[in-house]
């Protein structure tokens, strides 16, 4: 990933995805950061260390699911032979699974991992390669949306899997309009799989948002780091608060950034002034959780066919296959 210094960036940073974002999001009312700038190099170690806390049973409650039932899954979408895609896929810890339930329905696997992270392709790719001969990886350096239609699936049936609840950093109608796109760029009766967290009691749920060690407080917080970093921004960490809400009316957790004091903060890459009053806040992440119903109708407006449902055995997790 580039790192431009704030001298260099100087006036062309706005003109960057990461200028546009944080002038947009910094401008707005209320002001906001989107989700997507907590992953530089450090922001992603910080939330491979969250998915090993104690508090956030997430991953590993989707990994369960997955050990549990990837041959039911697999067979289940397995109407023909089956070539896999993956949607942000990272590092792809929790795909192995399906890849081995898929080698044990037919005989050699093909496993395309789209995400923007070329590091995090490369290192699945030997990965995977290295465990499981009879998979062929083959990666692209894509955002998640672009360049499906464009994968050769060889008159195979595809199975796309979107897990890791990505789908609840989106707004309900961005979630639907994901969907949507995704459903065109498919043929009928391809597969998609779709792994999303379920509402649960408000003290587990915020128990996984802001976890004793405070790995999530220096997730949130980083996101500012990385505009003082890249941006040149004079964010001093020691003024805000990482907080964690859950919004029963939106079904979802917020994370904001609390100003502690009211303060001005200057970007020189965007030759920005950002003011704060004491008590504002940053809003910089949703996740939404679901019930099964509510993911069941999100599927049927994007076109989809919902067609089986795996969940653990506290129901805190489930995985959908639906179909094309
Ligand atoms: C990667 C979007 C699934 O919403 O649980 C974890 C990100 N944020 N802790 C989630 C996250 C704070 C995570 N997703």
């Amino acid at each position: 990933m580039h790192v431009a210094s704030a001298r260099s960036s100087l006036n062309t940073a706005i003109q960057t995805p990461l200028g546009e974002e944080v002038y947009r999001g910094l401008t707005g009312h209320p002001k906001s950061l989107c989700p997507w700038l907590f992953y530089d190099e450090k922001g992603s170690a910080l939330f491979e260390q969250i998915t090993a806390l104690p508090e956030y049973y997430v991953t590993r409650t989707e990994r369960a699911i997955l050990a549990d039932y990837a041959d039911e899954i697999i067979s289940t979408a397995a109407d023909r032979r089956l070539t896999l895609v993956e949607l942000g896929a990272g590092t792809a810890t929790k795909t192995g699974l399906l890849l081995e339930a898929a080698l044990r329905h037919q005989q050699r696997v093909t496993y395309h991992p789209i995400d923007v992270s070329e590091s995090a392709l490369n290192e699945a790719k030997l990965r995977i390669e290295t465990r499981l001969p009879g998979v062929t990886v083959k990666p692209r350096v894509a955002d998640y949306t672009e360049g499906l239609g464009a994968i050769d699936a060889a008159g195979q049936r595809r199975l796309v899997l979107f897990i890791g609840s990505s789908i609840g950093n989106f707004e309900p109608t961005d979630a639907v309009q994901l969907l949507r796109g995704l459903r065109q760029q498919l043929h009928a009766g391809d597969r998609l799989l779709l792994g999303v967290d379920r509402i649960k009691e408000r003290k587990l749920l915020l128990a996984a948002y802001d976890d004793k060690a405070g790995v999530t407080a220096a997730f949130n917080l980083n996101v500012l780091e990385r505009l003082n970093r890249e941006l040149g921004a004079n964010f001093n960490l020691r003024l805000f608060r990482h907080c964690a809400r859950w919004s029963e009316e939106h079904s979802r957790i917020e994370m904001h950034l609390e100003s502690l004091v009211s303060q001005q903060i200057f970007i020189p890459a965007l030759e920005l002034e950002v003011k704060l009053n004491r008590g504002e806040t940053i809003h910089t992440e949703n996740s939404y959780k679901f019930t099964p119903e509510g993911l069941s109708s999100l599927l049927e407006r994007s076109g989809f066919k919902p067609s089986r449902q795996w969940t653990d055995e506290r129901n805190w997790f489930s995985v959908f296959l639906a179909t094309a």
